[in-house]
């Protein structure tokens, strides 16, 4: 994987235009941009290619159904373009391995949620994390999703997970620290609001650097 900055742009915006004018301008400044279903619903799939031809394209569609129907999502979204998709692995094994088969054959980027960020994530993920960590690894998935607002959970999934990537989200609008969660073992940090939000975008992805370097 390309860790020129360690930053993920999470682009949910909803306006094409928009989405390809931030793409255009923190080119370079991102190592992947991730995209999800604010985007993809209102700018429809071909909004991926776009982006994915001025930086690599992850698209976090967090499936998670049975194993056909993951193969058959898979599918649709690496053939339009994405270098990366993240499934859920609380749907088993079965389900997160037809994700990883897919990505294979596209010589994509497979990751997996173990535990989210938002508070709500302690009511059923977090008590089950580690076994979500360990089911990715047992898939050979990529990389995991690990929450920057809870920096000793990054901890505790490192311990599980080896030398697989950490991505991480959380960090700004949610509460979490850049340099906590990249010093706790994140690889790299998933940054939506606090840079699509801010008034010049390309200067607050570049706050967030001088931090983290
Ligand atoms: P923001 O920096 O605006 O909070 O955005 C974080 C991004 O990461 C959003 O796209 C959100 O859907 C995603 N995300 C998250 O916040 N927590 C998770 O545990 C998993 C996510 O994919």
């Amino acid at each position: 994987m390309t860790k020129d900055t360690h930053l993920i742009l999470a682009l949910d915006v909803l306006s094409p235009e928009k989405a390809l004018d931030l793409s255009r301008s923190l080119k370079g400044h991102v190592d992947y941009i991730k995209i999800g279903y604010p985007l993809l619903l209102s700018a429809g799939l071909e909004i991926v290619g776009k982006i994915s031809s001025l930086v690599p394209v992850i698209a976090d569609l967090k499936v998670a159904d049975i194993p056909n129907t993951n193969v058959l999502i898979s599918k649709q979204i690496l053939n339009s373009g994405a270098q990366g998709l993240i499934s859920h692995a609380f749907t088993g094994k079965d389900s997160l391995e037809a994700c990883v088969k897919v990505a294979r054959e596209h010589e994509a980027l497979i990751f997996a949620v173990t535990e989210m960020s938002h508070p709500g994530a302690a009511d059923f993920m977090a008590p089950q994390a580690e076994r979500l960590a360990q089911i990715a690894v047992d898939c050979g998935v990529d990389g995991v999703v690990a929450p920057a607002t809870r920096p000793e959970r990054i901890k505790l999934i490192r311990s599980i997970i080896g030398d697989k990537v950490i991505i991480s989200p959380g960090v700004g609008v949610q509460g979490g620290s850049a340099k906590t969660a990249l010093e706790a073992g994140a690889d790299y940090l998933i940054v939506g609001r606090s840079i699509i939000e801010a008034k010049d975008p390309l200067s607050e992805a570049k706050k967030i650097l001088s931090e983290i370097r």
